[in-house]
């Protein structure tokens, strides 16, 4: 047996003295699995430090991301050429890749961001999902495996039941989630709030599970040799100790999230028999971690081969988009009859699915949101090789999976729900952001325009939620032929997320021979009632139609008006000024918006009366007397605009 106790202390005081140079950093976990993650990054886990983003390699996933110091320990030892010591010295401060939590650079062996505690599991799933598929379409034998660390405070969190749930459904047999299961969390013993029966829980919904001595590693390593050709996801519950090593620290809260002190410090050193100095790891000890994944050379050699005719990705379509969309554009160029977008948008992935590696889904909303492709094959627990995910009605595990689909950079993923929905996501489409990874989320009934459903289902502050987020993209077609603008932009999009809003309720088709698909710059103008306008009204989706009668209203009165119509917010915010400003320009320079959602974002583009919108709740009744109710109008929308004007 090697000698994983000097082997996993290297972890340990790493760690330790990383926090206590920051003077903040949470050492009590990385102590706590010091153990475990050393078996598995010596006997298990299958990757390559110089190559750290071989498609075939197993992830390594900390969804306890508050253990960073545990992962950059690990990234530095193997050998992950981004990691380096002074890295490790530089851990929390400006500009370092060592932030307080693992922030996505897969080029330095970090998988995903996670911190947000509940996500990184959701991840795992979605990275097991996204491996097996590509696994089978390309008939590899071995599928990767995702090890996802987690601790108590993961589980707790609801999302992770969603994802779980999921995960056993799935049979997601190349999952397996490694349990901290220290008895400790921040206010101090679970014992304060958690009594769940966890292996039950997971039994449950069909995971293999098994309870392990996080400290021993013979234990340990019988506990992975398990879970190597498992049929099910996999829960290696192991009973840990906090802040191992410690004497007065260990099985403590106080180790929890505070560098241990120098007296405390050398308290541990003594007791694990350590005696290098600070961030000096013993050449013997750092030349065995830098093999220990010299034994993956020959797969790895192996799967290189493979590999070299199989890069399908989304990136091999960029350059034949135009040429693509082009041709649905021309397919729909003499369509007139009135459509919900949702429709519209069903219409796009018709041709998408065919012809792109894309994953679509929708959180048991399918027939509502038009997520599903007239031929898209459902992936279900059989068949791995279907482009099409029932989720559930799981939105914020969702999010997350896609997320982890996405981190994978293997397909392009898409799912749906409705746009009110959108705030049981948030956290995780936030991290998409912050990721600059790509999922689509398609948000129908984006509006008061769904009826009757009422104010539970009506979306109002949600759209401005979602321009909030930065590194984001907002888009909210008014048509058929804004919706194939939409679809286009957002696939082409790699480094950041796109939120698709459509209408439930049928609208004109208004924007053909109007929109440029080759050069779209997010807003452009729709409409105008004559050459030289007096004001310019400015609109999206379901309310540009609404503008346009406005508009032709003000006519009768004399007043010309320029309707602009803005699919996407955050692509009119990356134009040149100049653009900008030339848009929006009148003869009285004023701009009028018009949007049923709340007012708060549009007052940067003209002032507070000028915006016709709702900052209230919606209502239960047919769209047209909800509309009605809250003044959108042309009639009353022209009338308060003569007023404003004179
Ligand atoms: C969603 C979310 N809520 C709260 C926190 C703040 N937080 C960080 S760690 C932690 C306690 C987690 O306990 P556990 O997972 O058992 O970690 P351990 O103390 O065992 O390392 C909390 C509440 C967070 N990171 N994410
Ligand atoms: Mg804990």
């Amino acid at each position: 047996m090697k000698n994983y106790t000097d082997l996993a202390n290297c972890i340990r005081f790493l760690s330790i003295e990383a926090v206590e140079k920051a003077k903040s950093g949470h050492p009590g976990m990385p102590m706590g699995m010091a153990d475990i993650a050393t078996v598995l990054f010596h006997d298990f886990l299958i990757h390559n430090p110089k190559d750290p983003t071989w498609n075939l390699r197993d992830r390594f996933v900390l969804s306890n991301g508050h253990g960073s110091m545990l992962l950059y320990s690990l990234l530095y030892l193997t050998g992950y050429k981004k990691i380096t010591l002074d890295q490790i010295k530089n851990f929390r401060q400006l500009g370092a890749i060592t932030a307080g939590h693992p922030e996505y650079e897969p080029d330095a062996g970090i998988e995903i961001t996670t911190g947000p505690l509940g996500q990184g599991i959701s991840n795992g799933v979605g990275m097991a999902l996204a491996l097996k598929k590509y696994c089978q379409e390309n008939k590899f034998q071995r599928t990767p495996k995702v090890y996802v660390f987690c601790g108590d405070g993961c589980l707790m969190e609801g999302i992770s039941q969603e994802a779980i749930s999921l995960a056993g459904h799935l049979q997601l047999d190349n999952l397996i989630l490694v349990y901290d299961n220290n008895k400790i969390s921040i206010d101090g013993s679970t014992d304060l709030s958690f009594s769940d029966d966890t292996n039950l829980r997971f039994q449950s919904v069909h995971w293999d599970v098994y309870n392990g001595k996080g400290h021993d590693h013979q234990n340990i390593q019988q506990l992975f040799k398990k879970s190597q050709n498992a049929k099910k996801p996999t829960l290696l519950n192991f009973k840990t100790i906090i802040g191992f090593g410690s004497p007065n620290k260990s099985a403590k809260a106080s180790s929890h999230g505070s560098p241990l002190g120098q007296d405390e410090i050398l308290l541990t050193k003594q007791k694990l028999q350590w005696s290098a100095k600070p961030f000096s790891i013993p050449s013997n000890l750092l030349s065995l971690w830098r093999k220990s994944a010299d034994r993956n050379q020959k797969l790895y050699n192996q799967s290189k081969k493979l590999l070299k005719n199989n890069q399908s990705s989304i990136d091999n379509f960029k350059n034949q988009f135009d040429k693509f969309f082009d041709s649905i554009a021309s397919d729909f160029k003499s369509f007139n009859s009135p459509q919900a977008t949702r429709k519209s948008s069903e219409s796009v992935l018709n041709y998408i699915h065919a012809s792109m590696p894309i994953l679509g889904g929708s959180a048991d909303l399918t027939g509502s949101n038009n997520t599903k492709g007239k031929n898209m094959a459902i992936l279900n627990q059989n068949n791995f090789l279907g482009q099409y995910i029932h989720y559930g009605v799981r939105e914020h595990g969702m999010a997350a999976i896609m997320n982890g689909i996405a981190a994978t950079k293997l397909f392009k993923t898409y799912s749906g729900t409705f746009l009110s929905f959108a705030d049981y996501m948030k956290p995780s489409l936030r991290l998409a952001a912050l990721m600059q990874i790509d999922p689509i989320q398609v948000f129908t009934h984006d509006s008061i325009g769904l009826g009757e459903d009422g104010p539970t289902h009506q979306p109002i502050e949600q759209l401005n939620m979602l321009r909030l987020i930065p590194n984001s993209y907002v888009f909210r077609p008014c048509d058929m032929m804004e919706t194939i603008a939409c679809w286009k932009e957002a696939l082409k999009i790699s480094n950041a997320p796109s939120f698709i809003c459509l209408s439930r309720q049928n609208l004109p088709q208004i924007s053909n021979k109007k929109i440029n698909l080759k050069s779209f710059k997010g807003a452009y103008v729709i409409y105008q009632t004559s050459k030289n306008n007096d004001i310019t009204l400015l609109a999206t989706g379901s309310e540009v139609s609404l503008a346009i009668e406005t508009a032709d209203l003000l006519q009768n009165d004399n007043i010309a008006v320029k309707v602009v119509s803005m699919p996407s917010t955050s692509l009119f915010d990356q134009q040149p000024a100049s653009f900008q400003k030339k848009l929006l320009q009148s003869k009285l320079n004023q701009v009028f918006v018009i949007e049923a959602g709340s007012t708060m974002y549009w007052n940067k583009f003209t002032t507070i009366e000028n915006i016709f919108g709702i900052d209230d709740f919606g209502a239960s009744a047919p769209a047209k007397d909800v509309y009605n109710k809250f003044g959108l109008t042309p009639k009353k929308i022209s009338s308060t605009i003569k007023k404003r004007i004179k």
